[in-house]
């Protein structure tokens, strides 16, 4: 049955259980992880995307709702993000072949002097997941590196990550740059010290909490035409 495979997949996220050879979780240990589930679903003719919305993209919310009310800790979060990315990897031709078009093109990095990228990672596979091309600018990225990226042409928005108090301090400037030379783009921020206040301050677009909602906004600037 399809949705068995799709929920044991989810599972497989949500717990950190990689692959069959992967001891943790011990309960799971021995047992088929989200590699090989991912890979026998797409052997049985089920569809990349339908993996991506019903099993991983799930499994890593779970993921995000437990850390958030401090159910799970960061190296809870690591694994299932290992997990998340070990299927991508088998997703991912799917999105190179054309099977899955992309929605567009979004840069994603952590602003200037900021070295914490869990966040910003599980962002990006978040919105691959959802069918938006990446361009990862990785860690410790000034204006300049967005200007940059940003003119690599067509690209719908641009999202900023931010741990630190210090750091967030950064996204002002940058945010000011971006609107200076690519008005077009839209610019979304997150990061655990951020607040929905701060971001309207810096006059992003968007401030979210989690990857879901940044990628439900951007899919909702696709539907109101605002791409
Ligand atoms: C892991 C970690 C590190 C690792 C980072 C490894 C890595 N590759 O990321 C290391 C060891 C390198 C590190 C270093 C430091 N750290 Co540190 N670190 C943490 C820790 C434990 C977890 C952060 C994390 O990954 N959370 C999990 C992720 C999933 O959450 P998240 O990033 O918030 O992302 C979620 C959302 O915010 C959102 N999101 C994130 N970005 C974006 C962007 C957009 C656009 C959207 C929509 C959403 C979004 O989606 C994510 C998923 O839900 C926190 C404490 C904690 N428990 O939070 C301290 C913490 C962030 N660190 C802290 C500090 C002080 C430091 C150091 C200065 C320590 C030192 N003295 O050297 C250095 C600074 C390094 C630097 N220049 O950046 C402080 C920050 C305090 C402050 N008020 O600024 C914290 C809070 C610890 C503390 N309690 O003091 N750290």
């Amino acid at each position: 049955m399809i949705t068995d495979i799709l929920s044991q997949i989810k599972i497989c996220i949500s717990r950190g259980k990689v692959d069959q050879k992967s001891t943790y979780p011990s309960d799971l240990k021995g047992q088929k992880g989200a590699y090989e589930l991912t890979d026998e679903a797409l052997n049985s003719g089920i569809h990349a995307k339908i993996i991506l919305n019903e099993a991983l993209i799930p499994g890593m919310e779970i993921v995000g709702n437990k850390f958030r009310a401090g159910q799970i800790y960061v190296p809870d979060v690591l694994i299932a993000a290992k997990a998340m990315k070990s299927a991508m990897e088998l997703i991912k031709p799917y999105f190179i072949s054309g099977d899955v078009k992309y929605r567009g093109k979004v840069i994603l990095g952590t602003v200037a002097g900021d070295l914490h990228d869990i966040g910003k990672n599980l962002l990006k596979m978040t919105l691959e997941g959802g069918g938006w091309e990446i361009i990862d600018l990785g860690v410790d990225a000034g204006a300049e590196k967005f200007l940059t990226a940003l003119g690599s042409g067509d690209v719908k928005a641009v999202g900023l990550s931010a741990l630190l108090t210090t750091t967030m301090l950064n996204m002002g400037p940058i945010a000011e740059s971006i609107r200076k030379f690519y008005p077009d783009a839209l610019i979304m921020v997150g990061g655990a010290p951020l607040s929905d206040s701060f971001a309207q301050e810096i006059g992003a677009d968007f401030y979210g909490e989690s990857p879901q909602e940044a990628l439900e906004f951007l899919n909702e600037k696709i539907e109101f035409g605002k791409f």
